[in-house]
């Protein structure tokens, strides 16, 4: 089959109907889990220009996938339609049958796709079935833009490990705390709840032990209306320092805290804290660390596809000297904090080589830039 060249007016309304399907992609993102959340838009065009007559989101938990939702409510009108679909549509039996197999049922004769699945029960196949059933089918239509929104599922299927985003609030004059002095308010409170929502969409959060002694933090999103969305928090804790008495350790039984300790912490101070709740992975030290990869492919097994790291310096330079950075998510704040300050490990001026810049907002008085590494 020769493909025609597709016009200028059909591009731009492909990247349109695209780009509003990763937006829609979006409502149930860090609820689909380990799935990806899907957006699938199904448009028809009956000469007077192309109308939505099917919207569809993966449901929460991950199943229904978008597709199934998209032709219910288009029913009969997919006939002759397009479906725009933010990841390759499925090629597997799973508790539903292919979504591919759906789409060529519903009478949907165009498909438009963004991200491509590295799934190997799909990587290629869903097109394939398409193809084969006669559907045009257009691949990698704003496809690093739906790729960043599902980097979690990709980064977890194609290394095995949580996607890794470094969290890091920076002062006017690059620090990011002062030294023997806790927690040190870098960014204003508006800031501050953008951080609760960001952990919110993660599977999990790490901290230092250095910075669990020092701040005491709680690390749990405490938002109106997100109550009960805080995710795991993880200490590397080599030699299982945590002190029962912390917010960590004191609030192990409602949202769960895992320490990450060598295979030689001291037994009885794991258990004063499982005692309390908090649960263990042992994992192999090298250099008196916590091995990083190690741990990570242990979160993944564990079903986690992101992690937000959030302090202090030394974890932050450790996940980035070893190349375990996706995403770095940097908070600047208009103060200062002067002398006996903990220099950041990154500023906006010293981003490593193989970040893009992907996004810019300003929270009060305080900005945030986002950049990550292409998938
Ligand atoms: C789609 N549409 O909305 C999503 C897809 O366990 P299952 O059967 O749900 O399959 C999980 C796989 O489905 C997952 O690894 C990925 O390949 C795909 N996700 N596919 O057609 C969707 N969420
Ligand atoms: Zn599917």
């Amino acid at each position: 089959m020769v493909s025609t060249p597709a016009s200028a007016e059909q591009e731009a309304a492909d990247r349109r109907f695209m780009a509003a399907a990763i937006r829609l992609a979006q409502k149930n993102s860090g609820r689909t889990s380990t799935n990806p959340s899907v957006g699938t838009l199904v448009v028809r065009d009956d000469g007077a220009g192309p109308v939505i007559v099917g919207s569809g989101v993966t449901a929460i938990g991950g199943r229904p996938h978008a597709e199934t939702e998209a032709l219910a409510e288009a029913g009969e009108l997919a006939r002759g339609a397009t479906a725009y679909v933010t990841l390759e549509p499925c090629a597997h039996h799973g508790r539903t049958p292919p979504c591919a197999n759906a789409l060529v049922s519903a009478g949907i004769v165009r498909v438009v796709g963004a991200a491509s699945d590295p799934d190997p029960r799909v990587s290629g196949r869903g097109y394939a079935i398409l193809r084969a059933a006669g559907v045009e089918v257009v691949e990698r239509v704003l496809a690093d833009e739906a790729a960043e929104r599902i980097a979690g599922y990709l980064v977890r299927s194609l290394q095995k490990r949580p996607e890794v985003t470094l969290k890091l609030a920076v002062s006017a004059d690059g620090m990011i705390g002062r030294l023997g002095e806790g927690q040190v308010a870098i960014t204003g409170a508006v800031a501050r709840r953008q951080v609760r929502l960001m952990r919110a969409a993660s599977d999990a959060i790490l901290v230092g032990i250095g910075t669990a002694l020092a701040d005491d933090p709680e690390l749990t999103v405490r938002l109106p209306g997100l109550e009960g969305r805080s995710p795991a928090r993880i200490v590397l804790d080599r030699e299982a320092r945590l002190s029962p008495a912390s917010k960590l350790a004191t609030t192990a039984r409602s949202v769960p805290v895992l320490a990450a300790v060598g295979l030689d912490a001291d037994a009885a101070r794991k258990s004063a804290l499982e005692a309390l709740g908090v649960k263990f992975l042992a994992t192999e030290t090298y250099e008196g660390r916590i091995a990083l990869p190690e741990l990570l492919e242990d979160l993944a097994a564990l079903g986690m596809s992101s992690l937000m790291v959030e302090g202090g310096a030394e974890t932050a330079r450790n996940f980035l000297d070893e190349g375990l950075v996706d995403r770095i998510a940097l908070f600047t704040g208009p103060g200062t904090v002067g002398a006996g300050g903990i220099v950041s490990p990154l500023d906006r001026n010293h981003i490593p080589d193989g970040f893009r810049l992907v996004r810019e907002a300003r929270f009060g008085d305080d900005a945030l830039a986002e950049w990550t590494k292409a998938l």
